[in-house]
């Protein structure tokens, strides 16, 4: 895909450790077609994430993605998966998000489309769920590791 040229608006950074979720962010600028910073960090020989992502953020997980506004100084950090998709949809990529409301029926009370809720879920679920059930069913650090390399 052609990338946009986002610069006048923002500069955008991705923090992507090896072998991760961090590749989901990716994943998300590119469908955007946003133009990025790519910024890798490797794993250490027990597969943990090293003190140069825990400079980004202090829990030393990834993805991490910054957004400084254009005319700002200041770069928005942004961590979780969910958020992350979130957020940037909002602001780069509103096609990605189910229209909220009928007309006419905002802020009610049960009035989400069924669209928008299956939306919310899914993010949920993505940013969390599908990650415990590769935990749950990966005995050993061993095959969990061999469950993320299919992110390398
Ligand atoms: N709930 C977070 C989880 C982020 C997370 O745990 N990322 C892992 C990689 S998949 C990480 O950075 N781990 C660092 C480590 O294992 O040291 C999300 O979905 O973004």
């Amino acid at each position: 895909m052609q990338h946009r040229h986002n610069a006048a608006t923002s500069d955008l950074t991705t923090h992507r450790l090896e072998k991760s979720r961090g590749q989901r962010a990716v994943w998300l600028l590119e469908e955007l077609g946003l133009e990025y910073e790519l910024k890798v960090f490797k794993r250490d020989e027990n597969f943990r994430a090293g003190a140069d992502l825990g400079a980004v953020h202090p829990l030393k997980r990834s993805p991490v993605v910054g957004i400084t506004p254009a005319g700002s100084d200041k770069e928005i950090i942004l961590a979780e998966s969910a958020t992350i998709v979130d957020y940037v949809s909002e602001h780069f990529g509103k096609q990605l998000i189910p229209q909220r409301y009928p007309e006419g029926k905002e802020g009610v009370l049960g009035a989400e489309t069924e669209e928008f809720m299956r939306h919310r879920v899914s993010l949920a679920f993505f940013g969390d769920g599908v990650s415990q059930q590769l935990t749950i069913h990966s005995s050993s650090w061993t095959t969990r590791k061999a469950a993320f390399s299919q992110f390398s």
